[in-house]
């Protein structure tokens, strides 16, 4: 039995996808700072120190040797993928399992860490607040780079990767750029039709659903 610590539409999505997919008992706990029970409280503190979603409990034993939460979403999503028999959503071949750490690490530290950190956590960047337009700035505009690089990875691909731990971050991202107010329709077609199929999944509509997020493809 697994406790999956989330936000809605945050990043912990993709790994509350993953649970639903695979169909793995499963619970969520709640973290939202609208309700003050965010990220960083004492209580949460003390169960995950890094403050963040998703944070992953397994109640019936360790992750790995060590008790405790499981952190970062790459970490949680290659676990996740490999408790499954045959494996499902992780390729079963080194080099294609590889490409998705390749994908699920730029993902997060390059996109995420990076990119939405300058736009939403300029705080993060400098401490002068008069800077801070200047970092979000800088930050809509690495998205927009990013996602450029995104778009024409997955034109590249017209057959679209078997669907796997990548393609809920994917759905994610694809997200927070219309929540940034991108035109994910116009600037990123291919994007867009991948997401078309990928919000089509029981499991996917099951966790939108949960989370109480809507999506709509075309503004
Ligand atoms: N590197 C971490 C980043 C996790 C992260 O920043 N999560 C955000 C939500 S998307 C969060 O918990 N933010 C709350 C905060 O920064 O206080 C991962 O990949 O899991």
């Amino acid at each position: 039995m697994y406790l999956l610590y989330y936000s809605p539409g945050a990043c912990s999505l993709a790994a509350h996808i993953l649970l639903e997919e695979l169909g793995v008992p499963f619970e969520l706990q709640l973290r939202s700072a609208v309700k003050g029970i965010g990220t960083q409280t004492a209580q949460y503190l003390s169960i995950n120190p890094k403050g963040r979603v998703p944070a992953l409990l397994c109640r019936d034993g360790f992750i790995g040797e060590q008790a405790g939460v499981l952190t970062e979403l790459p970490a949680i999503l290659f676990y996740l993928a490999s408790q499954s028999s045959p494996l499902r959503f992780i390729p079963d071949t080194p080099g294609e399992s590889a490409r998705c750490l390749e994908w699920l690490n730029w993902l997060s530290g390059t996109v995420h860490g990076l990119a939405y950190g300058q736009v939403w956590r300029p705080q993060r960047f400098v401490d002068d607040e008069r800077l801070f337009p200047e970092v979000i700035e800088k930050g809509r505009s690495n998205v927009m780079e990013n996602y450029r690089f995104i778009e024409q990875r997955l034109a590249a691909r017209a057959d679209g990767a078997t669907y796997n731990i990548v393609h809920p971050v994917l759905l994610v991202f694809w997200m927070w750029g219309k929540w940034i107010d991108i035109d994910m329709s116009l600037h990123f077609p291919h994007w867009t039709q991948r997401i078309q199929s990928i919000i089509e999944r029981p499991a996917v509509q099951r966790a939108l659903i949960t989370e109480g997020i809507a999506i709509t493809i075309f503004k």
